[in-house]
């Protein structure tokens, strides 16, 4: 295993019932450290980009109009394994199908709103991580 970095999005439905210190705690208590962090109102060209491989997807609309809602908190998570780590620990897509625990399974209102975003692999992170953060904004 690899210490890795892997990027996060507390989502609007998240900060909206002021859940991001209690998902913080459930990030750090799985020995993943937030080694950079901010609280952000994403733009419309920013969700856009950011999910651009889902443009052709019918929730994609649906889903810009949901992340621009309110404010982000975009993460830098690092540790063992970080990505395929902080997949586990935020659970399915579909909070219905959330491993009990997890943290989608806990918070997660339904398959829009599902309180957060990881990578999907290594790579996917590099490219998530730049979009959101300059190299001198995150400190191991
Ligand atoms: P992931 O966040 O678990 O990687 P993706 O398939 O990459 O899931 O989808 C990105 C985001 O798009 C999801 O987290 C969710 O907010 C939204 N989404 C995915 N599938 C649906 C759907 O069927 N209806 C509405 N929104 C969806
Ligand atoms: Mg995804």
């Amino acid at each position: 295993m690899a210490v890795e970095r892997t990027f996060s999005i507390l989502k609007p439905d998240a900060t909206a019932r002021s859940l991001t210190g209690e998902i913080n705690a459930v990030i750090e208590g799985a020995g993943l450290k937030i080694v950079a962090q901010k609280r952000i109102r994403m733009s419309q060209a920013q969700a856009e980009g950011f999910y651009g491989v889902h443009k052709e997807r019918p929730f994609f609309k649906d889903l810009v109009k949901f992340m621009t809602s309110g404010p982000v908190v975009v993460q830098v998570l690092e540790g063992e394994n970080a990505v395929a780590k902080y997949r586990e620990i935020m659970g399915a897509t579909n909070p219905y199908n959330a491993a009990p625990g997890t943290i989608r399974r806990r918070y997660a209102s339904n398959i829009e709103a599902n309180t957060v975003h990881g990578s999907d692999s290594l790579e996917n992170a590099k490219t998530e991580i730049a979009f959101f953060f300059k190299d001198d904004e995150i400190v191991g």
